[in-house]
């Protein structure tokens, strides 16, 4: 279990941070260097269009490697893209980003391609995550059924966020909490999934829960 730093909760100690190593004359010289931060793999699942792509892109550092592919007539009628018929593009692969929380803590975002015949690919993406995320479009409550389903069956602690396009929920969180059967214990949020600050936030309520399941807290 990773060590996760108190300042999870403070989320303005939130990356950038510059740990200072400046050397004092009584300090050993072994015990100053700056330790690597403990690497923590999050998937981020979810239907399609309901902005995993854009919530990795957020959050990341590192530029996002994104697999997204320009949709062709052969995925009519299977890639759905909704309420989004200008969405041409689509997650083939994976997407992938990085994010320093703080010095000990440094999350590696894996965001799952949406559609079901990449399904065989998530026992591989989950292998070592702390967490899960499962992005969803509040118009479209149905489509992130397989991801609930996926994590709960795989017992990997998960949030569900729901992405507000443009500020607007379709509906509200304690209904998409029944809508989608979910047990008290697993946190609904609210965020938006092109603003950093929104993903960081959806994104310490997962390592909050994740902790509390490790500490015993809480139920897994
Ligand atoms: N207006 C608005 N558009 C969004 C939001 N989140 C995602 N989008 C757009 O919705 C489309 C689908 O998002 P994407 O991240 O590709 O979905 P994915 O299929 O889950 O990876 C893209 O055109 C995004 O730019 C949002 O919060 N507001
Ligand atoms: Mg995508």
């Amino acid at each position: 279990m990773p060590r996760m730093s108190p300042t999870l909760t403070t989320p303005t100690s939130f990356c950038e941070s510059s740990v200072d190593y400046e050397r004092s004359p009584n300090r050993p010289a072994a015990t100053l260097r700056p330790q690597p931060p403990v690497p923590v793999k999050i998937v981020v699942a979810g239907g399609f269009a309901a902005g995993k792509t854009t919530t990795v892109g957020a959050i990341s550092e590192i530029m996002p490697l994104t697999t997204e592919a320009e949709m062709t007539e052969a995925s009519l009628g299977i890639d759905d893209p909704g309420a989004l018929p200008h969405k041409t593009t689509t997650t083939v692969a994976l997407d992938f980003g990085s994010v320093t929380i703080d010095e000990s803590l440094k999350l590696y975002l894996f965001g799952t391609p949406g559609q079901d015949r990449f399904v065989f690919m998530w026992d591989d993406l989950i292998r070592g995550a702390l967490g899960g995320v499962v992005v969803v479009d509040s118009s479209r409550l149905d489509d992130c059924h397989p991801a609930v389903d996926y994590f709960e069956r795989a017992q990997l602690p998960f949030i569900v966020a729901v992405n507000a396009f443009d500020g607007r929920l379709a509906h509200d969180l304690e209904t998409v909490r029944w809508a989608l059967a979910l047990s008290e214990h697993i946190p609904v949020v609210a965020f938006d999934a092109r603003h950093r600050h929104s993903v960081r936030d959806m994104l310490l309520v997962l390592l909050e829960l994740a902790l509390s399941r490790a500490t015993g807290a809480l139920p897994s």
